[in-house]
């Protein structure tokens, strides 16, 4: 698949582009500063605690004091929304765009007008699947494949025979097709009573599991794509008088404060991380395009996971 390629050929092409492309209207000419670097950032929405934190980074790293001029617009976790979006930074003629993308797919007419702008992309997060020819110059996020094997490396071997509900995030979004794949690929399709999505929110996490406990009664195991729709599943399971984390354990991705705190509440068994707070490398990867230098097609960023030894004192020490 397209995305799942990074050639990088036509890397210093494009850095080269994006030279050309500042010195013909001027680097910061719309903010007045000499070194000011116009970034127009996309974000997906605000639909979980994950979300939050990575907002936070983002904006804490991308500030003024650092040399950035950010045009930072939230699409509420619409599609149209960040495709408008995008179409603004080009007419305002950013140095960079950054965006994370909701889903995988739809996304062709747009990145190929920014590649046509010759305005470098940052992909953030969230990956795309897309025909445009090397769309971005520097992908920079978690490896949600191996979030799921991790996960479901802990079900094989922490409760073999569990009758797994398996609670998708956002269908089409990167981070649900590849924690899926990663999941299912270790505990065996055969395992999983039932699938669906809760959206990556607390509330529809939270409605999915409403409707699986009476569609699925044997069910003893939910792996959830995130902390916040595990949240949502612990009201689900509590409100139908069983006991969260014993009667049906719980297995999630992001370890934010609140779902660490579900872990050590023993409501949650095991939590895999996804660390949002890398808004100091969007920042380091933006700065080197502009200033010419290479920088890599993809950046991991560095996963942890946490069982129910996890201490209070480990939690209150986390950025996020
Ligand atoms: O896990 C979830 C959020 O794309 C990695 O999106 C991100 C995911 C994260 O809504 O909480």
């Amino acid at each position: 698949m397209a995305r799942k390629t990074f050639p990088r050929t036509a890397l210093a092409a494009l850095s080269a582009v994006s030279l050309l492309a500042l010195g013909a209207c001027g680097s910061g000419e719309a903010s007045g500063g000499g070194d000011t670097i116009s970034v127009g950032f996309s974000q997906l929405g605000a639909e979980s605690g994950w979300r939050t934190a990575n907002t936070e980074s983002v904006k804490g790293n991308l500030t003024a004091e650092n040399g950035f001029d950010l045009t930072f617009v939230d699409a509420q976790q619409k599609q149209e929304n960040q495709i408008k979006a995008l179409r603004d930074f080009i007419a305002q003629d950013v140095d960079v765009i950054a965006f994370s993308p909701v889903i995988e797919t739809g996304w062709d007419e747009v990145l190929q007008e920014i590649k046509d702008a010759e305005i470098p992309l940052v992909l953030v997060d969230r990956t795309v699947d897309t025909t445009v020819d090397d769309p971005y110059v520097t992908w920079i996020g978690a490896d949600f494949k191996q979030e799921g094997i991790t996960a479901g490396e802990w079900v094989v071997e922490n409760a073999p025979d569990a009758k797994i509900f398996e609670l998708q995030g956002t269908l089409g979004s990167g981070a649900q097709v590849d924690r899926e794949e990663g999941f299912d690929s270790i505990v065996g399709e055969e395992n999983i009573v039932g699938k669906a999505t809760g959206n990556f929110t607390r509330a529809e996490g939270k409605a999915a599991v409403e409707a699986a406990l009476q569609a699925y009664p044997e069910m003893n195991l939910i792996f959830a794509h995130n902390d916040d729709m595990g949240l949502g599943a612990i009201e689900a399971i509590e409100a139908a008088g069983k006991v969260p984390g014993v009667d049906i354990q719980i297995v999630t991705i992001d370890g934010v404060k609140d779902g660490l705190k579900a872990l050590h509440d023993k409501k949650f068994n095991y939590v895999v991380e996804c660390n949002p707070a890398f808004g100091d490398q969007i920042a380091d990867a933006i700065t080197k395009i502009v200033a010419g230098e290479e920088v890599p097609k993809e950046t991991i960023v560095v996963d942890k996971a946490f069982d129910q030894t996890i201490t209070m004192e480990e939690i209150d020490a986390r950025a996020f």
